[in-house]
C-alpha cells in the first residue's frame, strides 16, 4: 500500500491557493485549546471537591464550607444558576451560541477570482445527523447573490406547451405542496482531490455538499397546468434570474416522475436568498448546477440545449482527450466527518466513527468502514432514517491504540453501485476533471493525534 501525499512536502506541493491555511489553523488551535481548558478544569474541580471530603458544596471550585452549611453564597454557584437570565430574544430571529463562532461556511482563497463567482465550504465536520443549518448551507454562485422581491418575481413557463403560463410566487404557493428531504452537491465537490491530496480538512474536501427539507411543487404539475405536449417534450430548459444566465437542460423522465420541485421552502421556512429565494428547482440526485436559483423560466423542448453550462463547463475531461458531457448524477459517495483532516485526538482510547454517505440513484444500503487503510473492513451503523437521494448518517465504534491508522468508509448504495478507490476511479476517468470525484476518502491519525488528508492507492 503506498500513501500519497502523507509527506509534508506533498502537501505543500499542492497549489497553496487552495488550502484556507489561517482560517483552519486558528480552528485547530482554538478548538484544542478549548477542550483542553475542558478537562483540566474538569479535573481541578473533581480533585478539589475530593480534598474537600466529596461534599457536593466543594466540588463548586473547591471552596470552603461553611460550619452550618446553611449560607447559600458559599457555594459560589455560577451566575447562570442563581442569577436572572436574559429576556427573550428581541431581533426576532435567534443565532447560534457564542462559544460556536468558529462553525462557519468559509472560502478557500485564492480558489476563485472574485467573490461573487465562488463558493464557500459548508462545515461538516461540525454537523449532526443529516440536516445542514440553512445558515451554514455551501453556497455557489456564478454570478453573485440576490434578495428578490417575490412580489415581482415571476415563472414563465413556454416551449411546447398549449398555453404558455405566467406564474407569480403566490399562485404557486398556492397550489398543493410536498416536503422532501434531499441532498445537494456541486459536481466539481472533491474536485481538487483529482491530481492529489490538495486541502487539509472535510470542509473543504467534501463541503459542497448539504442536505435540506425542500417543499414546493412538482415541476411535473406547472407543466400539466400549461398543457405540455408530452409526445414531443422530451426534455426542459431551466434558466436562472441572475447575471450569470444559468441554464440547465433536464430529462423529462425526471420530471414526468415528479420528483423534480419548484420549490420555496427550505427546512421549515422560505429558502435563503444565498440559495435562490424566491424560487429555486430541487433535481434529486443529480448535481447542484440544474438546481437552478432564482427559477424564472421553464421552457419544454424536444432535444438537449446545450448551454454553456453544458458545453465549456460541468464536463469531464476523459483520458482519450474527449469530454463526457450531461453527467448529471451524483454516484454513490461517503465522507467520514470525525475524525477527519485538521482535527486533533486527544488521547487513544474510545472513538465514535461517524460520517457522511449519500448516492443520487437512490438510496445508502451500507457502510464499511476501514481503520488500516482499506486491508480490514467492519459494517457501519446507519442512523435513521434512511431517504432516497438524501444524505444518510453512519457510525461505528472505534478504540484507538494510540499508533498511525488511516481510517476510511466505503458505501454501497441499493442499485449496488460501490463507492470506487482512487485507483480504480483513476483507471476510468484518469486524474485531469474537476467533476464526479467519488472516490474513498482517506484520513491519517498521527500518532501525536493529528488527522490530516492523505491518498492511498
Ligand atoms: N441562478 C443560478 N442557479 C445556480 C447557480 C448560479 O450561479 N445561479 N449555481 C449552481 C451551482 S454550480 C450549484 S452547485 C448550486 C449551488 O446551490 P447553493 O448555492 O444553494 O448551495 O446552484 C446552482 N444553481
Ligand atoms: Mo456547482
Amino acid at each position: 500500500m503506498s500513501i500519497i501525499g502523507s509527506l509534508p512536502g506533498r502537501l505543500l506541493k499542492a497549489p497553496e491557493h487552495f488550502v484556507d491555511v489561517q482560517g483552519v489553523k486558528q480552528v485547530w488551535a482554538e478548538g484544542k485549546r478549548g477542550r483542553r481548558d475542558f478537562i483540566r478544569q474538569a479535573f481541578a474541580a473533581a480533585a478539589a471537591g475530593a480534598a474537600a471530603g466529596g461534599s457536593g458544596a466543594a466540588l463548586a471550585q473547591g471552596n470552603p464550607v461553611s460550619a452550618d452549611g446553611g449560607d447559600p453564597n458559599i457555594l459560589n454557584l455560577p451566575a447562570h444558576t442563581t442569577g436572572l437570565g436574559q429576556a427573550v430574544v428581541t431581533d426576532g430571529y435567534g443565532k447560534p451560541s457564542q462559544f460556536e463562532r468558529n462553525v462557519q461556511r468559509r472560502q478557500s482563497p485564492g480558489l476563485t477570482q472574485t467573490t461573487q463567482a465562488s463558493v464557500s465550504f459548508a462545515p461538516l465536520q461540525s454537523l449532526f445527523g443529516i440536516v445542514t443549518p440553512s445558515g451554514l448551507h455551501f453556497e455557489r454562485h456564478h454570478q453573485g447573490w440576490w434578495d428578490i422581491d417575490p412580489s415581482k418575481h415571476r415563472l414563465m413557463i413556454n416551449g411546447l406547451v398549449k398555453t404558455p403560463k405566467v406564474f407569480t410566487v403566490d399562485e404557486i404557493m398556492r397550489l398543493p405542496s410536498v416536503s422532501r428531504f434531499h441532498f445537494i452537491e456541486c459536481g466539481a465537490n472533491t474536485g481538487m482531490e483529482w491530481g492529489n491530496v490538495a486541502v487539509p480538512t472535510c470542509q473543504y474536501t467534501h463541503g459542497m455538499l448539504s442536505c435540506s427539507e425542500f417543499t414546493g411543487v412538482p415541476l411535473v404539475t406547472l407543466l400539466e397546468m400549461s398543457g405540455a405536449d408530452w409526445s414531443k417534450g422530451r426534455f426542459v430548459l431551466a434558466e436562472g434570474a441572475d447575471g450569470s444566465s444559468m441554464t440547465r437542460t433536464i430529462p423529462v423522465s425526471l420530471i414526468r416522475s415528479g420528483e423534480v420541485l419548484v420549490a420555496y421552502g427550505q427546512n421549515g421556512e422560505m429558502l435563503r436568498p444565498e440559495n435562490g429565494y424566491p424560487l429555486r428547482l430541487v433535481v434529486p440526485g443529480v448535481q447542484g448546477v440544474s438546481w437552478v436559483k432564482y427559477l424564472r423560466r421553464i421552457e419544454l423542448g424536444d432535444m438537449p440545449y446545450a448551454t454553456k453550462d453544458e458545453v465549456i463547463h460541468y464536463v469531464d475531461l476523459m483520458p482519450d482527450g474527449k469530454h463526457r458531457q450531461y453527467t448529471n448524477i451524483q454516484e454513490i459517495k461517503s465522507v467520514i466527518t470525525t475524525p477527519s483532516g485538521g482535527q486533533v485526538l486527544l488521547d487513544k482510547g474510545f472513538y465514535s466513527v461517524s460520517g457522511l454517505a449519500w448516492s443520487g440513484r437512490g438510496k445508502v444500503r451500507r457502510v464499511d468502514v476501514s481503520v488500516d487503510g482499506g486491508r480490514n473492513w467492519r459494517r457501519a451503523r446507519l442512523e435513521g432514517p434512511v431517504l432516497d437521494k438524501c444524505l444518510t448518517r453512519f457510525n461505528i465504534d472505534w478504540v484507538w491504540d494510540g499508533k498511525p491508522a488511516i481510517v476510511q468508509s466505503r458505501a454501497t448504495d441499493d442499485t449496488g453501485h460501490v463507492q470506487p478507490t482512487y485507483a480504480q476511479l483513476r483507471a476510468v476517468r484518469g486524474r485531469r476533471s474537476i467533476y464526479h470525484n467519488n472516490a474513498i476518502q482517506s484520513w491519517l491519525v498521527q500518532e501525536n493525534g493529528e488527522v490530516k488528508n492523505v491518498q492511498v492507492s
